[in-house]
């Protein structure tokens, strides 16, 4: 599957599309999800094109991981969840609902996100 350079994120990162920008460095976007399911709800993307985890976590650099991951526990530190809790999911494909096909990292937290991942 190649990756589709018209899909939503890729048009954020363009410029195209606006977003609600929480983050930034070199290698990472981050923005407040459209149709948040907590009071925390941010998408944590990579700005390079990579499909779903399994395509970043086997062709993106060290420094792109470590970008990405690094910003996923600043992000909640700034948003004040670390001591409450949050949740970090990524799916992955079609089992996992992906909708979205450019990778991105789900941070919910700011309430009690109970025992499942729904
Ligand atoms: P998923 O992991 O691919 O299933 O999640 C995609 C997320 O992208 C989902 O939570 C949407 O609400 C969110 N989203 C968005 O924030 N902005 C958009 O324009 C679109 C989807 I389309």
């Amino acid at each position: 599957m190649a990756y589709d350079q018209n899909n939503i994120f890729a048009k954020i990162l363009r410029g195209e599309i606006p977003c609600a920008k929480v983050f930034e460095n070199d290698h990472v976007l981050a923005f407040n999800d459209i149709a948040a399911k907590a009071p925390v709800h941010v998408l944590i993307i990579p700005k390079g094109a990579y499909i779903s985890f399994a395509d970043f976590s086997q062709n993106a650099s060290e420094e792109e991981i470590v970008s990405l991951n690094r910003a996923i526990g600043e992000i909640a530190r700034a948003k004040g969840i670390v001591e409450t809790g949050y949740r970090v999911i990524s799916n992955h494909s079609e089992h996992a609902r992906q909708e979205v096909p450019h990778y991105h990292v789900h941070l919910l937290g700011g309430k009690d996100l109970g025992g499942c991942f729904n």
